[in-house]
């Protein structure tokens, strides 16, 4: 009995437990987790994160800060070669500050007006010679200098005004003033001031001078100063013009120098007085 019962017991259990056990388990896992764990973690750790990481985050965040960029629209009015009608940045904003020159760049997206031109290095619109009455518009895009990306656009409009025609002022030297305000209503132009002095060379009322000159380019309804001759002019007073006034205190001052010049004339010494 005790053979049998010491002979099987041992046997089995000594035989098959630890086989099993130690042949199996440490094959399996020293074999896999270590493969697969160290093999991908770490590739795919750090191949991934700092790359997209360190190249998207600073990107967008400096994009997104002063992505309150704002284009407003502008409305303006002018004639034709109006150098500067307004200027667009004038209402356009970046961060809630005024846009600038300095801060955004200006270009010019879209414009059905050849008339109308938009200053990239200012903001300054201006109407071209020759641009004929209308509307017109443009379409502009500021973009922000440190974040190029960074763009807004807007819509400006410009009214411009109907040229007014202008014209010459007429030469109406030496002409009789009535017929000097006939030709001036003629021309839709109107009388100004009219001052009057004696010429000898421009019989009375004719005209000696005019403002604005012969010849200057007016726009209808300008004003014409005139200077109108009182005909010849007394003796004297052509001449050179001397009032009363300076009569009166020249002859004063030639009866102080004559005073002053007896009384040098004594060697300075006093006049004695008069004795009765
Ligand atoms: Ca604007």
């Amino acid at each position: 009995m005790p053979a049998e019962g010491e002979g099987e017991v041992p046997a089995e259990g000594e035989g098959e437990v630890p086989a099993e056990g130690e042949g199996e388990v440490p094959a399996e896992g020293e074999g896999e987790v270590p493969a697969e764990g160290e093999g991908e973690v770490p590739a795919e750790g750090e191949g991934e994160v700092p790359a997209e990481g360190e190249g998207e985050v600073p990107a967008e965040g400096e994009g997104e800060k002063p992505g309150v960029i704002d284009a407003v629209d502008d409305n303006f009015t002018g004639a034709s070669g109006n150098a500067n009608v307004g200027n667009v940045l004038s209402n356009d904003t970046l961060d809630g500050a005024a846009a600038n020159v300095n801060t955004v760049t200006i270009s010019v997206v879209a414009s059905k007006a050849a008339g109308i031109a938009l200053d990239s290095n200012t903001g300054i619109v201006r109407v071209n010679p020759g641009t004929a009455a209308g509307d017109y518009e443009m379409m502009y895009r500021i973009c922000e200098k440190s974040v190029p990306e960074n763009c807004d656009t807007a819509t400006v409009k410009v009214t411009v005004a109907a040229e007014p025609i202008l014209v010459a002022a007429p030469n109406v030297a030496g002409m009789p003033l009535a017929d000097v305000i006939r030709l001036l209503s003629t021309l839709g132009l109107r009388l100004g001031t009219v001052d009057r002095e004696c010429n000898d060379d421009v019989p009375e009322n004719g005209v000696i001078s005019q403002s604005p000159a012969a010849g200057t380019q007016v726009a209808p309804g300008t004003a014409v100063n005139l200077v109108v001759s009182t005909g010849n002019c007394p003796c004297c007073q052509g001449v050179s013009p001397i009032d009363p006034t300076n009569i009166f205190l020249g002859a004063l001052a030639v009866l102080a120098l004559l005073i002053a010049s007896l009384f040098l004339a004594g060697g300075g010494e006093a006049v004695p007085p008069i004795k009765l």
